[in-house]
């Protein structure tokens, strides 16, 4: 990894938790999250990660939401790479949670680690973990390692060394989930050298944190993810009016930072995804 590599920016749309009550431009129909994937993807984000909601905004792991949704973002002919979230919402089951790796999908998310979420807890047992990691093997999606934690690299490197995760493989660090690793630049440079082997690696920084964060991983040769599922603000007290501004907003930092957004096919060059 080189300083000047173009920089994948990730757009998570909709997440599990966010609510329009909370900003309105939330997405919940699949209509509405393709239409915010292609116009994220139109704004320079390389990857979508994915989460589907009931029509009432309830999170959903249904195949059926997730099918319609990578449908019209096909359809309207956006070549973004497709990341479906395995970690669904606090509380669902595992085998609810692999509803989403539907036909069309690409990547996958892998939990390392059971937290607190919040005031929730987020369950990822160590055989959860590799029923997931299993699954995203049999059906060829490259894994993206979802780590929150410092510990959570030492279950990376249990997984490697017990052979349920091999290259390609990708890691989010995501720093500012309350009950994980706050945002600041120390956190990530631990992180970052502690990874168990050289790899791509991505911030994802968590309300206040998301911009600020991806700040840092464009200066030290990360890759970033932003959108509504970890942020509601374009700025203190400013609501973002979609995920396209929160793009636009990283694809400036990355031009700070003499880097400009990678493609859908550099990104899958990169990521070792097959075309
Ligand atoms: N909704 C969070 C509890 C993922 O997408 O893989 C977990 C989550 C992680 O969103
Ligand atoms: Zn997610």
């Amino acid at each position: 990894m080189t300083m000047g590599e173009p920089v994948i920016i990730a757009a998570a749309v909709v997440g599990a938790e966010a609510r329009r009550e909370q900003n309105p431009a939330v997405p919940y129909s699949p209509a509405e999250i393709a239409a915010e994937s292609v116009a994220a993807a139109r704004a320079g984000a390389a990857v979508v990660h994915l989460h589907a909601r009931w029509p009432d905004g309830r999170p959903s792991q249904e195949a059926v939401h997730f099918r319609e949704i990578v449908d019209r973002i096909r359809g309207a002919g956006s070549d973004v790479v497709i990341q479906c979230s395995t970690g669904g919402a606090l509380g669902m089951e595992i085998e609810e949670r692999l509803g989403s790796l539907v036909d069309g999908a690409e990547m996958g998310t892998l939990n390392m680690g059971t937290m607190n979420f919040g005031d929730g807890v987020f369950v990822n047992t160590r055989p959860d973990i590799v029923r997931v990691a299993t699954r995203l093997r049999q059906r060829g999606l490259v894994p993206e390692c979802e780590v929150y934690d410092a510990g959570m690299l030492d279950t990376l490197a249990w997984l490697l060394g017990a052979g349920h995760l091999a290259q390609p493989y990708h890691v989010q660090l995501v720093l500012g989930v309350s009950g994980g690793m706050t945002g600041s630049e120390r956190n990530l440079r631990f992180l970052v050298e502690g990874l168990p082997e050289a790899v791509h690696w991505s911030v994802a920084g968590i309300g206040r944190f998301e911009l600020p964060m991806a700040e840092v991983a464009l200066r030290l040769g990360g890759h970033v993810r932003v959108g509504l599922e970890d942020n509601l603000y374009l700025s203190k007290g400013v609501p973002a009016p979609g995920n396209e501004a929160l793009v636009r907003a990283a694809v400036e930092l990355a031009a700070k930072a003499g880097r400009r957004p990678a493609t859908p096919a550099e990104a899958r060059g990169l990521l070792g995804i097959k075309a």
